[in-house]
């Protein structure tokens, strides 16, 4: 297996790492960054993706694998630009990517591609799903073959300009002492063709049972969830935005409420923070990203992965990130 806390691949630059183990290998559903000389922002403006690749390893060789590019912007109807971070959930004999990108109008809605091999390519749907909104989707299947997206990002990903159910272009972010805006989820149909119902707030509590504060920035959520299961408890983890920590909540159900518990990876070099968590042969990892190779040019990043241990109590134990 690839040396651990070293760049996948390093002839393209990728990020936003969504690992899955599909036919005993580990399947990598990046972002792909492009380099550019523009100035960075906090409308994210620098992250100007406009494809996917595949990538996939074992724990038999050092090597891997670029598929190439699986789906791009001008095959996909209803993008104007920006493919962020996707995923992918296989089900119905069918691997459904699911992604971000900005519509016709500049508002950042999800949308879905279609392959029958986790390698793509993708084929894609003409329109975003209904009702979807943001960024960052994470497409968790439970035992009972229920899929769940949990998505949302604040500021370039625009989650608090939906805080009234529409996109308002004016929404701002709570004020201190009131709750944090939630991630959201929403429960795809069978057929995975829309959501069952409306998205629903992912409720973020403190060790007291109260609502995290959108002030708390050391806790509250601000985009990239993923979610895992383990020893029987939802784990719902994700990046603190302004403070660049991965974090994680737990839950009895994959709705929640979830209850904070700790810090999973501390802050990496560059300004975004975005992982996975995958459990392969027996062994979990965590797959992020970082901008060492490019120097901490923050759209220039690389996706690394590390082993993830838990405690017996099943709390995760906090990673300091490796530099090679
Ligand atoms: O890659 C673009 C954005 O940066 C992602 O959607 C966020 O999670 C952050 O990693």
């Amino acid at each position: 297996m690839k040396q651990q806390n070293t760049p996948l691949i390093t002839d393209i630059f990728t990020a936003d790492p969504s690992a899955h183990v599909y036919n005993d290998r580990i399947y990598i559903y990046p972002s792909h960054d492009i380099p550019h000389n523009g100035e960075d922002n906090d409308n994210g403006d620098e992250y100007q993706m406009r494809d996917y690749h595949v990538l996939s390893m074992d724990d038999k060789s050092d090597k891997v694998i670029d598929h190439g590019e699986v789906l791009h912007e001008d095959q996909v109807p209803w993008v104007s630009k920006q493919l962020w971070a996707p995923d992918v959930v296989y089900k119905n004999d069918t691997y459904y990517l699911v992604f971000p990108a900005r519509d016709k109008d500049g508002i950042f809605r999800l949308g879905i591609a279609e392959s029958k091999s986790p390698e793509g390519p993708f084929s894609p749907r003409a329109n975003y799903i209904p009702d979807s909104f943001s960024i960052d989707p994470c497409s968790f299947i439970d035992d009972d073959s229920k899929v769940y997206i949990y998505f949302g990002g604040l500021w370039g990903g625009q989650l608090e300009k939906h805080k009234t159910g529409s996109f308002d272009p004016n929404g701002t972010e709570p004020d201190k002492n009131e709750p944090a805006v939630c991630p959201k989820v929403a429960l795809m149909k069978d057929d995975m063709s829309v959501f069952e119902a409306k998205p629903q707030d992912v409720v973020i509590l403190d060790e007291n049972g109260n609502p995290l504060l959108a002030g708390d920035e050391d806790r509250r959520y601000f985009e990239g969830p993923w979610m895992h299961k383990y020893n029987g408890k939802y784990y719902l983890s994700y990046s603190t935005g302004t403070t660049h920590k991965i974090v994680y909540a737990t839950s009895d159900t994959p709705t929640g409420p979830f209850t904070y518990q700790g810090v999973i990876l501390e802050p990496v070099i560059g300004w975004t923070t975005h992982h996975s968590i995958v459990e392969y042969h027996g062994k979990w990892y965590l797959f992020y990203h970082d901008s060492e190779y490019s120097g901490g040019i923050n759209h220039r990043r690389c996706v690394k992965y590390c082993e993830l241990n838990y405690n017996e109590d099943g709390s995760i134990q906090t990673i300091t990130p490796v530099y090679s």
